[in-house]
């Protein structure tokens, strides 16, 4: 079992299941949202329209249509208010939630983009501890299928941030 923080664009990961990082009402936003629309293509408005709303802190499964994955799971976090609207625990909830509804659907590899910290506004350092600490507790506790957790990053600067926190975590 691994956690594999890379560098790269997640829409196109060749993995069981690609985390959206979206909006309650699951429709096409910015960020890499839009980006993930545009890949999957025809199809996908409508399966979300159909299993929205989603409430910050949980998440939805959907096909993955023209992407590489089988499945897509639509993770909401929290929009970024300074840190005192439990915007650590909705992180972590989102994380989870994903993690939990990849594992029910037999899943063996996940990627995720960091959450919340582009449009949502989380900063990326205090995000990647809350993510990266979620994801090692599941693999360690919790996983009866996922085997490999990817991390994608889009920046060059997100990636050392993350990769910063991953050794950080395991010191
Ligand atoms: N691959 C990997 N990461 C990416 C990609 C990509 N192709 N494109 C952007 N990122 P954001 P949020 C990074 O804004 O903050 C949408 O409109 C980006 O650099 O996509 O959770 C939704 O519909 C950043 O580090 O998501 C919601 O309304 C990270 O992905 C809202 O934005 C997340 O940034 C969600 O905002």
């Amino acid at each position: 079992m691994a956690i594999e923080i890379i560098k790269g664009d997640l829409v196109t990961m060749q993995v069981d299941a690609i985390v959206n990082a979206a909006n309650e009402q699951l429709t096409e936003g910015g960020g890499v949202c839009g980006a993930i629309f545009q890949a999957a293509g025809e199809g996908l408005a409508e399966e979300c329209a159909e299993q929205a709303p989603c409430p910050p802190g949980e998440a939805r499964i959907t096909h993955g249509f023209d992407l590489p994955s089988k499945f897509l799971i639509h993770a909401v976090g929290p929009v970024w208010e300074g840190g005192r609207s439990h915007e650590a625990t909705v992180l972590a909830d989102a994380y989870r939630y994903s993690l939990l509804v990849a594992d029910a659907n037999h899943c063996k590899s996940i990627a995720f983009p960091a959450i919340s910290t582009g449009i949502y506004g989380y900063p990326s350092v205090m995000a990647s501890e809350v993510a990266l600490k979620v994801c090692k507790q599941f693999l360690q506790r919790q996983s009866e299928s996922i085997e490999t957790i990817y991390v994608v990053l889009f920046s060059e600067d997100d990636y050392q941030i993350w990769q910063e926190s991953w050794t950080h975590l395991n010191r």
